[in-house]
């Protein structure tokens, strides 16, 4: 006998997406280039993110470009639309494009056409009683932040940020209940350069700049979420962490201490700024080691006091295992963070490990630590997917991994945790964010291009979209 687990009744089931990966229409409607085009797809993307040197420039004889056409989504959303409605979709996650708000990211004015747009997604989302859930900011500043402040390392982006999120409350305030600020805060302290705007530089500066690109990205934060209490009732804003469990390889002292440490740099020290409105007492210590001074400015952390999030949102793919003293043979790689291998568990075509237990971990640890309301708003399996001579998808594999992942949320819901909804990441196929690449697929309808951009675009749906359809309809009595 199935077990039968047991969603509040008003969980939010739906699916996850971001602007730069899925709208493509880089150039129109005014909207100006970001960060995330001028990365090329590929191979040479993840070493670009690594920290490779690099010119923030576009050059289409050596690169394809991926996020400039993404799945035209600009011009085809009422077509996915209709598609999610038919899903059962409670909500849909996705990312407002800030270059096509504010196209240089410092103008004083916002462009009309590119409000006008969300203003249609939006409605027709509505249409179908499908709930918006909002990124501010998804891996896409406006390119000219980049290159004309440094990025987030210069703390005139908190106005900047701050004049944008405040446009978009004032624009749907009737529209948009749920906002989350920046995309996987916590990822910059690996790749800075998708959510902070600059290259990890040299060693001796690379955490100082981090950490007080952060610290700017805190306020920022506080600053909306101030703004959204002000001008939208019942607003509910969260901050939005990459969440991995941290296990330690093995039961040796040295390396259960290991796992404490990094897993509370990487997975507490932006939640606990967020949600609990102050630096945790171990940033401390490790600031004092790494040899960041932060750059404080009065009234910062009152500010950071007074206006933490209402929920915790985040991602989760993945669980990671690590070692004090490890080679590189034992690494496996993951989602912006690897770790070594562990022994117990498979791992996806990009090595990243499946570990459904580890989200139910995952929820408990988060709702232990804060007892806040949770989100997850983004989890799924990067796969390649065959289209069969009927033109069906087979993807059990997906189904497999989504359903063992909603059986541990069930789970934790048991155990207690106050979870309150769940969007799949790339319900649509859409650019992956860390290789460019569209053979990565995560959707339960699919896309027809390839990673050279070839394709027509034609949408078709998976076995995993009839599967989630009566999820969704059962409210996951029916997994
Ligand atoms: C998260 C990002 C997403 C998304 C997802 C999957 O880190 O928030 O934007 O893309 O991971 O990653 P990838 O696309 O690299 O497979």
């Amino acid at each position: 006998m199935n077990k039968i687990y047991h969603f509040p009744s008003e969980f939010l089931w739906g699916g996850a997406t971001a602007a730069n990966q899925l709208e493509g229409a880089y150039r129109e409607g005014g909207k100006g280039l970001s960060i995330a085009d001028v990365l090329p797809g590929g191979k040479v993307r993840l070493e670009l993110l690594a920290g490779a040197s690099f010119n923030f420039e576009i050059d289409k004889e050596k690169y394809v470009y991926p996020n400039h056409d993404g799945i035209d989504f600009y011009h085809r959303y009422k077509e996915d639309i209709a598609l999610f409605a038919e899903m059962g979709f409670k909500a849909f996650r996705m990312s407002i494009a800030w270059s096509r708000i504010f196209p240089n990211g410092d103008e004083l004015t916002p462009n009309e056409e590119g409000l006008k747009f969300y203003d249609d997604v939006f409605d027709e989302l509505h249409k179908y009683g499908i709930e918006p859930v909002v990124t501010i900011s998804h891996y896409e500043m406006p390119l000219h932040l980049v290159k004309a402040y440094g990025g987030w390392k210069n703390r005139k982006l908190i106005s900047f940020f701050e004049r944008y999120a405040k446009t978009l409350f004032e624009r749907y305030k009737d529209k948009v209940k749920y906002w989350l600020t920046f995309n996987e805060i916590n990822g910059a302290i690996h790749f800075p350069i998708l959510s902070l705007g600059f290259l990890p530089d040299n060693k001796n500066t690379r955490l100082q700049h981090i950490f007080q690109a952060l610290h700017h990205q805190f306020v920022a934060s506080s600053l909306a979420v101030k703004a959204a209490h002000e001008m939208i009732p019942d607003v509910k804003v969260g901050c939005m962490l990459i969440y991995a469990p941290t296990y330690s390889f093995d039961c040796h002292p040295e390396n259960v201490l290991h796992a404490l440490q990094e897993g509370r740099i990487f997975n507490y020290l932006c939640g606990d700024v967020q949600v609990r409105g102050e630096y945790p007492a171990f940033a401390k210590r490790f600031f004092k080691e790494n040899g960041i001074e932060i750059n404080i400015h009065d009234g910062d952390l009152e500010l950071l006091k007074q206006y933490p999030v209402d929920f915790i949102s985040f991602s989760y793919y993945m669980s990671r295992t690590v070692k004090k003293e490890k080679s590189p043979e034992e690494m496996t790689s993951g989602n912006i963070i690897g770790g070594v291998k562990n022994p117990f568990l498979k791992a996806s075509d990009w090595g990243w490990e499946i570990d459904p237990i580890g989200l139910r971990i995952a929820l408990n640890e988060l709702y232990d630590r804060y007892q806040k309301p949770l989100f997850v708003v983004e989890n799924g399996l990067g796969a390649y997917d065959k289209v069969e001579e009927d033109g069906s998808i087979n993807d059990d594999y997906r189904i497999d991994y989504l359903r063992e992942h909603i059986k541990a949320m069930g789970e934790a819901i048991e155990d207690g945790v106050e979870l309150i909804g769940y969007t799949s990441w790339g319900c649509i196929d859409l650019v992956s964010a860390s290789t460019g690449e569209m053979s990565k697929r995560y959707g339960f309808i699919y896309v027809d291009k390839d990673d050279q951009g070839n394709g027509t675009l034609e949408r078709r749906k998976k076995k995993s979209f009839y599967w989630y359809k009566r999820v969704i309809e059962t409210n996951g009595k029916e997994i």
